[in-house]
């Protein structure tokens, strides 16, 4: 094991909580932090109001929620450069929106509008907009993977500055793809980061039932791969452990693997009764929210009063219901398009304005 990867390991051995940045408030940019809160808030009143849609049936098809996950999201997108490219599972509305696709073009997406991110061919698990090098939302779990590890050998062989950031499920690392594109990450030295959102849950099957290991960062010694575990509650803990993981990519061409421990605020997706855990377990998680817990550390540090986050909710508010009429109002594709985008070509208009 060479230095950096004990120095991770040793600061490792706390696992949860460990790498939280608690009460460094004082280096920080105040306005970057206020956007934070904007940013986790405006998510959370997306993702109730995309349920919301999809229970009036405006939604089709899968959609999953990033609730009680917020702060993984944005620390996992502050962490990166815009030329950065970034691959993800199926949860992905907040990362789209993150990486600079609009809410209108993600909510158009998500009623299968011709305005949306991906012409409306999408829906909720296909964002994609190449012109952002938002690669898109995959329903294969893990499938994202050797794709995303694919794309930083491609940045390597070019010498390119950016890296990858591939973003993916507890369950994704009991699959194949996991192990064979962390191996080969590693033989290549890509610059790439394998960001684990441990949710506790791949569907029903509780995190720790699912894998050996149930902290999972510890997979990646088997790759001799630095890896840390963050709270994923902590939207700083998150973005510093990205920024430090895309630093080794970009400066050493060394891969990461990073865990941030989160909780699933609801089912696996808006149709899923949520029947297999109890209430306590789920009103524990919640009490962990991360937004009123960041709000709170922004008050306290006098960045923020209580008029100031009602101005930001508001505004939040007000940005999502312009969404929302957007969606409503944007056309479906037509009929006659039916068979566009299905072959490549050199052409082809696969980003989404
Ligand atoms: C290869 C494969 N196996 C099974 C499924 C069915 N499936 C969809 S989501 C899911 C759970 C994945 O959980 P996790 O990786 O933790 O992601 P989360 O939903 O928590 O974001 C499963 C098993 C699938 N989509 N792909
Ligand atoms: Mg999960």
């Amino acid at each position: 094991m060479n230095k950096k990867q004990s120095q991770a390991s040793d600061a490792n051995t706390n696992g949860q909580g460990a790498h939280s940045s608690l009460a460094l408030l004082e280096n920080e940019d105040r306005n970057t932090l206020v956007r934070y809160y904007h940013q986790m808030l405006f998510l959370r009143h997306f993702e109730e109001k995309s349920a919301e849609m999809y229970n009036k049936a405006r939604i089709g098809g899968y959609c999953h929620l990033n609730l009680g996950e917020e702060a993984t999201v944005v620390g996992f997108c502050e962490g990166l450069e815009p030329e950065d490219y970034v691959y993800t599972n199926y949860r992905e509305h907040g990362y789209a929106l993150n990486r600079g696709l609009s809410a209108d073009s993600v909510m158009a997406e998500l009623f299968g509008k011709v305005t949306g991110c991906a012409h409306g061919r999408g829906g909720s698990m296909h964002m994609f907009d190449a012109e952002r090098h938002f690669m898109g939302g995959y329903g294969i779990v893990g499938g994202q993977l050797p794709l995303a590890t694919g794309a930083a050998f491609a940045l390597s062989y070019h010498n390119k500055p950016q890296v990858v950031a591939c973003q993916m499920g507890d369950g994704a690392t009991n699959g194949g793809p996991f192990h064979e594109s962390l191996n080969m990450a590693k033989i290549y030295h890509l610059p790439i980061i394998f960001f684990v959102v441990n949710n506790g849950y791949g569907m029903g099957l509780a995190a720790d039932k699912g894998s050996a290991v149930a902290e999972l960062y510890r997979k990646g010694c088997a790759y001799d791969m630095n890896s840390v575990r963050v709270d994923g509650n902590d939207v700083l803990a998150v973005r510093d452990a990205m920024r430090a993981a895309a630093k080794l990519a970009r400066e050493e061409r060394e891969p990461s693997l990073i865990e941030a421990v989160s909780y699933r605020f609801r089912g696996h997706s808006v149709i899923d009764p949520d029947r297999y855990r109890n209430r306590e377990e789920v009103e524990r998680g919640r009490a962990q929210d991360p937004i009123p817990a960041f709000a709170k550390r922004l008050l306290d540090a006098g960045f923020l009063d209580d008029a100031g986050l009602a101005q930001i909710e508001e505004q939040a508010l007000q940005e999502l219901d312009a969404a929302v009429k957007f969606a409503e109002e944007s056309p479906f594709p037509p009929v006659e398009s039916l068979f566009d985008f299905i072959y490549a070509s050199d052409d082809a208009q696969v980003g989404g304005k």
